[in-house]
């Protein structure tokens, strides 16, 4: 396959959105890991779909509906070739990360999850990766286990050891850290998971937009990612599973399109992946995620993922050579997330003034309290990096924060 070059000024005319102007000044968009810009193809393939074939799905009997039903299937295969799963019907289409994993607490951990039954999470993981299971625990007896995160924000893998026993049923971690940017060791987990007889869930919100997943060669049970994070529209996610796993569950939402025969007495389920999906779906979504993964499918991601790189790293040369700022997450291998704090200055005032500068930034827990309370802070500033990055863009944001010191410090 010819593959498109990795040139940034071709790359940056495809967002529209990183042309504007925020504040006077040219937008330095650097909170990619909270939502991610879209190119031009994904903004087209949502307007295509609503100006020529909109119609619901797997119901209609005329041409548009068949068209609709085509495409949005078609979605769901080019999903599939994305996470290299084995079959379409593993790829359930939810509304985000925080849905996929709400659905397999619910139609998994608690159907299945007995009194003294252990969960496994860590203590860097997102919310959405906390309290599904808290309430799952709650609901079923199970208990709730963390793995401790080291000082250099890395889990601990010996606690690890320690923590996985027999009773362990099910681990759920996240693949790569939105607050701290630690990518975790998840192969190997996943095999002492295995050993042990628990399934392993993985949040890959922070993942999918950086690197190729292979959810086969992870051998992970379920996989959860946000569409709106690999540059696809907001209210779109996936939850991948394994066949054996989402057969034997049952459905947490009910009602149309994931029946197969309602009476009063009983109703029968749709086959994977139906079952899985009441109600009508989002459908313009599905088609443009599948846009945005074709729009990724053209590069070669192994350059956009060193690029990326390149971007942390200059961050962290710049950070070595600055006063007063400390960094957040060191762990070895890390992905483009860098948080950190100006030593007295809140986080929110940094992130206000680097605003005025054109810069944006999140400022806060990063919905990962747990994590910010065991390095005793409110929260941090953090910059994530996207492909269409630029070094110029670091440059600009550390001048920005030399500006911000000047007022604050
Ligand atoms: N898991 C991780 C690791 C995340 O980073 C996020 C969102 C979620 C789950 C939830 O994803 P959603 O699409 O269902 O909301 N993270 C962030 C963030 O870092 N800033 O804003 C949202």
């Amino acid at each position: 396959m010819n593959q498109r070059p990795f040139d940034l000024n071709a790359i940056r005319a495809d967002f529209p959105i990183l042309q504007q102007q925020v504040k006077g000044k040219p937008l330095v968009y650097l909170d990619n890991a909270a939502t991610s810009q879209k190119p031009q193809a994904v903004i087209d393939a949502l307007s295509r779909y609503y100006s020529t074939v909109n119609s619901n799905v797997h119901r209609g009997a005329h041409t548009l509906a068949d068209l609709a039903t085509r495409e949005f299937e078609g979605a769901r295969e080019t999903v599939q070739r994305f996470l290299n799963a084995q079959h379409s019907h593993e790829i359930i289409w939810t509304k985000g990360t925080t849905e996929s994993i709400n659905l397999v607490a619910h139609s998994y951990a608690r159907a299945f999850l007995r009194a003294g039954d252990e969960i496994l999470i860590s203590a860097m993981e997102h919310h959405s990766n906390i309290v599904p299971w808290q309430l799952v625990a709650q609901q079923t007896c199970a208990k709730l286990k963390v793995i401790p995160v080291t000082e250099n924000a890395e889990l601990d893998l010996d606690a690890f050891d320690k923590l996985l026993t027999d009773k362990t049923r099910i681990v759920s971690l996240v693949h790569v850290s939105n607050a701290l940017g630690t990518i975790n060791p998840v192969k190997d987990i996943i095999d002492k998971a295995h050993a042990k007889g628990a399934v392993v869930m993985l949040d890959g919100a922070q993942s999918t937009p950086h690197w190729p997943v292979d959810v086969q060669a992870l051998d992970c049970d379920f996989y959860a990612f946000s569409g709106h994070k690999v540059f696809g529209p907001t209210g779109t996610g996936v939850l991948y599973g394994k066949t054996r796993y989402l057969q034997a569950m049952q459905p947490y939402q009910a009602g149309g399109e994931m029946i197969e025969k309602v009476t009063f007495e009983k109703t029968t389920f749709n086959e994977l992946p139906y079952k899985f999906e009441a109600g009508t779906p989002n459908i313009a979504g599905a088609i443009g995620l599948a846009a945005a993964i074709d729009y990724l499918n053209q590069f070669d991601r192994k350059q956009l993922a060193q690029h990326e790189h390149n971007l942390l790293q200059a961050c962290l040369d710049r950070a070595a050579d600055m006063k007063d700022i400390q960094l957040i997450g060191r762990a070895k291998n890390k992905a483009g997330v860098f948080s950190f704090l100006l030593k007295g200055a809140h986080p929110h005032d940094v992130g206000t003034l680097l605003d005025q500068q054109g810069v944006a930034v999140r400022t806060g827990h990063h919905c990962a309290m747990p994590i910010m309370d065991q390095f005793g802070i409110p929260g941090t500033v953090r910059a994530s990096f996207a492909f269409y990055n630029t070094l110029e863009e670091v440059d600009h944001f550390f001048a920005a924060l030399e500006k911000a010191k000047t007022f604050l410090l």
